[in-house]
């Protein structure tokens, strides 16, 4: 049964298009598309499109525009600040690009992959493995967030702190803009300095300027050999210290290097099946290390075991777990993966996505704690992240037993107190997670003045209507 808004001319129209399996009306099948990973937003729909083709999203695109209808772009739906979920009036249409999801070469010589927007990131990463290269990203959500959405949101994760966020990894795009014109930059070059780079302004603009529909990829050399390890530490400026003791003796081996909290690391322990913490004691905190070289000798080890031994000898780690084989070391990897997942089954949460500059970061911890436990006694503060990018996920579990309603209702009091402690120490109160629609309210006083209003001369310029993802980046009036 149809349960869609849509004018009849319309959906015609669109379903002949995309035919049964690429126009879903039904709300059962709808209801996954118009929620988000942390269920905070419950949107409704007139309809999912869910077209095959580059060509067959410019025309979905050009009959929404005809017909003035707003479109949501979803990827894999794992969006932290809802940038994928519709707004609740029910007008707009979700476009998902799940089923493009070819990849469509893998070119040894230039180091790239060319692939559709719909292909998942660990669909893309396993690709690039079976041709001895490595897609060099890594997300916990890598098995749903796809190519699009990874761009869309500029994505960063664990792998950042060598290479990059998505955006430098990114060397050509295709888009269908919010006209219905098809944007091809498909360029697989290093340099080109052609005029204004048109990738760079969709990379990151979380569906709000296009859909993205084809990307080329930069790829690398999988690494030959790899040192893995889970230390305890004091606290932040511990791990910051470690950090800065292997960057000393070789900064381009290091491949990650993440930071959880005592509190964190507890909850995974905790709540996770097949997650035990595995030192001998629980630390007040965790360093995560990982190095990673296309040489196939043992200098990492070597590495390794000589910056860890002096740290051990100063007092600066007091217990350390070295992964002996790729079993273990996923196992260390799987502790970090699940972070999220465990704050999600701790109750709610409050996320703060925050970036400082990395020698901030220790007094950043110590304000936002004291300030949020003088804020709501009880609360858990559970931080963690890509300490080695300057971004920490300064969250916020409830108090146990607390009313996750009520907790929930307090969110902007807690997310202000920590931005404005970010915002002394010169950071930023999103990293990695983008605006969507949990942040919005933070632009006018984080990016106002002619940062903000050139960002709504872009938009209008590109969307005339707004129609692609209204509601998003931008706050409404
Ligand atoms: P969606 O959630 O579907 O969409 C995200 C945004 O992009 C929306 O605004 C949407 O409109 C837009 N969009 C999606 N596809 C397109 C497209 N083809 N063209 C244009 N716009 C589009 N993020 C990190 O940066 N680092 C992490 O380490 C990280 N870890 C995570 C772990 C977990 C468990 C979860 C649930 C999320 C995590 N995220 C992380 C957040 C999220 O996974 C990323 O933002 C990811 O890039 C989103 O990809 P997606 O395909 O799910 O996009
Ligand atoms: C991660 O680094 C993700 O694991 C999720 O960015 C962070 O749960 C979070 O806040
Ligand atoms: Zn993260």
């Amino acid at each position: 049964m149809s349960d869609t808004s849509l004018p009849p001319e319309l959906y015609t129209a669109l379903a002949d298009l995309l035919g049964p399996s690429g126009f879903l009306t039904n709300s059962t099948d709808t209801a996954s598309y118009c929620t988000d990973w942390r269920m905070l937003y419950q949107g409704k729909c007139a309809a999912v499109l869910r077209p095959a083709t580059t060509a067959d999203c410019a025309q979905a695109v050009t009959l929404c525009v005809q017909h003035g209808v707003p479109m949501v772009p979803q990827g894999g739906n794992t969006s932290m600040v809802g940038g994928a979920t519709p707004d609740e009036s029910g007008k707009a249409v979700v476009i998902s690009t799940t089923r493009m999801n070819r990849i469509l070469n893998i070119d040894h010589a230039d180091l790239t992959m060319t692939v559709e927007a719909g292909v998942t990131l660990k669909a893309a990463q396993d690709a690039a493995l079976k041709e001895g290269l490595m897609l060099p990203l890594s997300i916990s959500s890598e098995g749903s967030a796809d190519i699009g959405g990874i761009l869309a949101t500029n994505a960063g994760g664990n792998n950042t702190v060598r290479y990059g966020n998505a955006r430098e990894l990114a060397l050509g795009l295709e888009a269908v803009m919010p006209d219905g014109a098809v944007l091809n930059v498909m360029r697989k070059l290093r340099k080109d300095n052609t005029g204004y780079a048109l990738r760079q302004l969709l990379i990151g603009s979380e569906g709000t300027l296009g859909i993205i529909t084809t990307a080329v990829i930069q790829l690398q050399p999988q690494p030959r050999t790899r040192e893995t390890a889970l230390c305890a530490v004091p606290n932040a400026k511990g791990a910051l210290d470690l950090f800065a003791a292997f960057r000393k003796q070789d900064p381009a081996a290091i491949q990650a290097f993440e930071y959880m909290s005592g509190t964190s690391m507890g909850l995974v322990n905790a709540l996770i099946d097949n997650c035990p913490l595995p030192l001998s004691e629980p630390a007040a905190a965790y360093a995560l290390v990982e190095l990673a070289s296309p040489r196939a000798d043992d200098s990492l080890r070597t590495l390794m075991e000589e910056v860890l031994g002096a740290a051990f000898e100063s007092g600066l780690v007091s217990d350390a777990v070295l992964a002996e084989s790729e079993t273990q070391r996923q196992n260390l990897w799987m502790i970090r993966e699940e972070h999220a997942e465990a704050q999600k089954r701790a109750g709610a949460s409050v996320k703060n996505d925050v970036s400082v500059p990395l020698a901030a970061i220790p007094e950043f911890i110590e304000k936002a704690t004291q300030a949020c436990e003088a804020l709501i006694p009880g609360i858990r503060v559970a931080p963690f992240g890509h300490i080695g990018d300057g971004n920490i996920h300064f969250n916020l579990v409830q108090p146990e037993g607390a009313d996750p309603k009520g907790f929930l209702a307090q969110d902007h009091a807690m997310m202000d107190t920590v931005a404005n402690i970010v915002r002394t120490l010169g950071g930023s109160f999103s990293a990695e997670h983008g605006v969507g629609q949990l942040k919005t309210y933070m632009m006018p006083s984080w990016r106002g003045g002619a940062e903000l209003d050139s960002m709504r001369k872009i938009k209008a310029a590109l969307d005339p209507q707004n129609l692609m993802n209204p509601g998003k980046i931008f706050p409404t009036a």
